[in-house]
């Protein structure tokens, strides 16, 4: 176990390294009762750091067997051994250390380093695993070239994968065989791997720009063979999109991507050999969701375009994190908009961003997308970093404009190839390929929160001149106050009565000024006027969510259903409704229950229902109310039973008012012939579930029987579970409890789909009351040690089941903490991750506040609590 008096580590101290490995050779010696690591490194002092000082090396419940410095075996006084950090006070200036450790993967719940996973051999090393396996200077500016050499038993284990390329292979004595691997790129040790087990091989090819023939290989169990052809699909799409958007081409001659079930996060960049969680990487028709298959494209290219952005140029440090997550976010996200609809991806970034990196954002573990400090990284592996950091380098990229931003790419990844370096590194690229002055733009990379831009107009008739007067504030954050102004891109435009854009004339004398501008706001205020207008406009403000900034604005219902309708910008389209529905819901918070909802909602949805000329995309996005969660983070002192009462008002209410344009729109979305996973198939099958859940929330009986039939009928999992999860949230609870047996009897021996059973539970407040969560726990199909089946039962509750959470008598909160509690012993990450939703504690009415606080303290009271947990606990209760 870790220490439990965490200290912190701050950027301001950071030293280059004292010495530098050149090249490490590691032979694995695996077995069923452990594992026994050699490693030889060569190494020498680094020529740019101080003379003098001990070799430090890094470690983590290792059993060290023998050192050897040069040859010689070193006696025990020759080093010190203090558990996490082995230090020999005495080496030359180049040498080879030879280390021998042995460890036991098999007894490894924590899933960082070597572990098993359903009898495999895997490895997880960023952020700090590489020191669980053998003693090394495990930081991420140290890079090498890794030589592995693999023996296990050859049928137990008939693939043994690692890095780079495969050099030899042989036969060995008892029955084992090895293979060894060459990784001609220096890395860092968080981005090796070794994979060992019984799996089945897939093969592709693909043909780089340059001509070249890649291996392409998915290595999973057999039983998923037939779950490989989309992510392998989506990885060709990805090579060749990095290609032409970022000249990127790969640069090895195989690339692998294996799955396994257990595993703490969606995915792992290893040069060469991409760890997935299986429920980010395996689909078939049958058993994924569309959002699934789209979670997956992502990933799939996410991971693989680290090779450039993260893996060729790496992290100087780990307070650099962003530079190579927030560029791959964005990377990846250019890649979905380019896949499917931009408008589409957009809305999803945003909601993202909007309902839970804000949160963070406003919370007690604020940090700035570089943070300043840290004690456990891992807990740094946060929304702001991943989506706030590529909203940053978004900005950049709207600022500069693609083809500025192409080049300071280039310049970046020539620069800096084979380097460790620092988010400065990336903007300075920027900057010197533009010629631009991004000074004040850096200040986004060192403060914390989100700046609220407030807005007000007013309009001089006589002079047809329409005025913005745009004030930016950013709020303190822990550790962070009186911040300074930052360099804000606002994309705005203007529309007349008759919905037509206008031209946006910044001084009198502009006659025919563009209909699309982005203001960059750089002081606290700014007045900004627009002339030669004849009728006061309606300003659509922020476009496509140019900065992730809050706008306040005092939209009237009449301008929002105006820009519903009218808006040529999608996402602000969008984005009117969902600010409609926020006011409409937020007025009827402490409402009777027969009050009624504002008409004009209904009508816009009406209209919505009926039109089939809009991208039924984008309807589909717009029919969905804001969540719980979102209202949540609008609010002060939550009261979450009272938001979701209010939301469920709203929701029958339109349910009733809607009843045969749903059901006409469920009818006209069936589909007739072959699944596709087009995003007109996509809208259609998103629109039918979405009509089906509406009319079963207010226990419509021919929308029973349609979910019972669909249920029959379905050919794919988006429409079996869309109506499963109508059943499970009505009120039938007869045919519910039916449907989720038969469900569960059809796909149990299929792991990812239990966890949607699971977690299509845990989310319902018909289903998921605490009671209920207490037996799924107790279902032999839940397993304590698999992260998947902890997050969709604990988490999905915690994070998506508001009103059961929330419960007043506090008994949602008790039973957090003690998952948390009890999950902090075998894996101190995911527990440190379910904490989360405690940490806003201050955010809610005193009733909640109060016990949520309580159940913090319960967790901080645990003895032998992790770093992991203890950062968030003390950090949520300190202020
Ligand atoms: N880089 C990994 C995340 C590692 C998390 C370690 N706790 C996956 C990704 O962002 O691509
Ligand atoms: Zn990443």
């Amino acid at each position: 176990m870790r220490t439990n008096q965490p200290q912190t580590i701050y950027l301001s101290d950071y030293q280059v390294p004292a010495y530098l490995v050149d090249q490490v050779d590691l032979r694995f010696e695996l077995f069923e009762d452990g594992a026994r690591v050699h490693s030889t490194l060569t190494m020498r002092r680094n020529p740019e750091a101080a003379a003098g000082g001990p070799l430090e090396l890094n470690g983590d419940s290792l059993k060290l067997e023998s050192l050897e410095l040069n040859g010689s075996v070193l006696s025990a006084d020759a080093y010190q051994d203090d558990g996490d950090k082995l230090a020999i006070p005495d080496v030359p200036a180049e040498f080879q250390l030879v280390v021998v450790t042995w460890i036991e993967p098999q007894n490894n719940t924590r899933l960082e380093g070597l572990y098993k996973s359903s009898g495999m051999f895997c490895t997880q090393c960023e952020a700090e695993g590489f020191r669980c396996i053998t003693y090394y200077p495990d930081r991420p500016d140290v890079m090498a070239r890794f030589r592995t050499r693999v023996e296990a038993d050859k049928g137990a284990y008939p693939v043994l994968l690692s890095n780079g390329n495969p050099v030899e292979q042989g036969d060995l004595d008892d029955g084992r065989h090895f293979v060894t691997w060459e990784d001609p790129f220096p890395k860092p040790a968080y981005l090796f791997a070794l994979v060992a087990g019984d799996l089945l091989e897939k093969k592709d090819t693909f043909t780089t720009c340059s001509g070249r023939n890649i291996d392409l290989r998915m290595y999973v169990e057999p039983r998923n063979s037939d779950k490989c052809e989309y992510a392998m699909d989506a990885l060709k799409r990805s090579m060749r999109w990095d290609e032409e958007v970022y000249g990127r081409e790969y640069d090895l001659d195989i690339f692998m991507i294996v799955a396994v079930d257990d595993f703490n996060m969606g995915a792992m960049e290893n040069k060469g050999l991409n760890i997935f969680n299986s429920s980010c990487v395996l689909a078939s028709q049958d058993t994924a969701t569309d959002a699934a298959f789209q979670r997956i494209e992502a990933i799939v290219a996410h991971e693989y375009f680290h090779n450039w952005s993260g893996n060729r140029v790496t992290c100087r440090d780990w307070f650099q994190l962003s530079l190579k997550e927030g560029f791959t976010v964005f990377r990846d996200s250019q890649f979905s908009a380019d896949m499917g609809s931009p408008t589409v991806k957009r809305i999803e970034d945003v909601t993202l961003l909007r309902t839970a990196q804000f949160a963070e954002d406003a919370g007690p573990m604020a940090h700035p997308i570089r943070p300043a400090s840290y004690m456990e990284i891992t807990n740094f592996y946060t929304l702001t970093i991943y989506e706030k950091g590529a909203e940053v380098v978004r900005m950049l990229h709207n600022l500069l404009g693609s083809e500025m931003f192409r080049k300071g790419s280039d310049l970046y990844f020539e620069r800096h190839d084979g380097q460790a370096v620092t988010t400065d590194d990336f903007v300075r690229a920027m900057e010197d390929a533009s010629g631009r002055d991004l000074a004040q733009f850096r200040l986004w990379y060192e403060q914390a929160g989100t700046p609220i831009v407030t807005v007000a107009d007013d309009y001089d008739e006589a002079n047809g001149v329409y005025r913005l007067t745009i004030k930016q504030a950013i709020p303190d954050t822990p550790g962070q106050t009186h911040k300074k102004p930052q360099h804000i891109p606002f994309a705005v435009g203007l529309l007349n009565t008759a919905g037509e854009s206008l031209p946006l004339n910044l001084s009198a004398e502009e006659q025919r000024g563009p209909v699309d501008r982005v203001l960059e706001l750089t002081e606290s205020e700014h007045c900004i006027e627009f002339h030669g207008l004849t009728e006061r406009p309606v300003p659509s403000l922020l476009r496509d969510f140019s900065a992730p900034v809050r706008v306040r604005y005092p939209w009237t219902r009449e301008q929002l259903l105006f820009l519903m309708s009218h808006d040529p910008d999608g996402f602000n389209r969008w984005d009117a409704g969902q600010r409609l529905a926020v006011d409409v819901i937020q007025s009827l918070l402490g409402a009777a229950k027969d009050d009624s909802v504002e008409p004009r909602l209904i009508e816009a949805y009406r209209h919505l229902l009926n039109d089939s000329e809009l991208d039924q995309a984008l309807v589909a996005k717009m029919l969905l109310l804001p969540s719980e969660a979102y209202l949540v983070e609008l609010s002060d002192q939550a009261d979450v039973p009272a938001i979701h009462a209010a939301r469920e008002q709203v929701l029958k209410c339109l349910a009733h008012a809607l009843r045969d344009e749903l059901l006409a729109c469920h009818q006209r979305n069936l589909d007739r012939g072959d699944y596709q996973l087009s995003s007109e198939a996509i809208a259609r099958r998103s629109l039918r579930n979405i009509a089906l859940g509406w009319l079963l929330h207010i226990d419509d009986e021919q929308a029973l029987t349609l979910a019972l039939e669909q249920l029959e009928i379905a050919d794919n999992m988006t429409d079996r579970l869309g109506a499963l999860r109508a059943l499970v949230n009505s009120g039938f609870a007869a045919e519910r409890d039916r449907a989720l047996a038969d469900f569960y009897q059809r796909f149990s021996d299929d792991p990812q789909v239990v966890e949607l059973w699971f977690s299509v539970q845990a989310s319902s407040d018909q289903a998921g009351q605490l009671p209920q969560i207490q037996q799924l726990l107790q279902h032999p199909a839940f397993d304590w040690k698999n992260p998947n089946k902890v997050r969709s039962v604990v988490g999905v509750f915690a994070g998506q089941n508001l009103a059961a959470f929330h419960n007043p008598d506090g008994s949602g909160y008790q039973f957090l903490s003690e998952q948390v509690c009890r999950l902090d012993d075998s894996n101190p990450q995911i527990a440190a991750r379910l904490v989360s939703p405690l940490t806003r504690w201050r955010k809610f009415a005193p009733l909640y506040s109060d016990q949520m606080k309580a159940a913090l303290e319960r967790i901080r009271d645990k003895s032998e609590l992790s770093r992991d947990v203890y950062e968030v606990v003390h950090k949520s209760l300190a202020g």
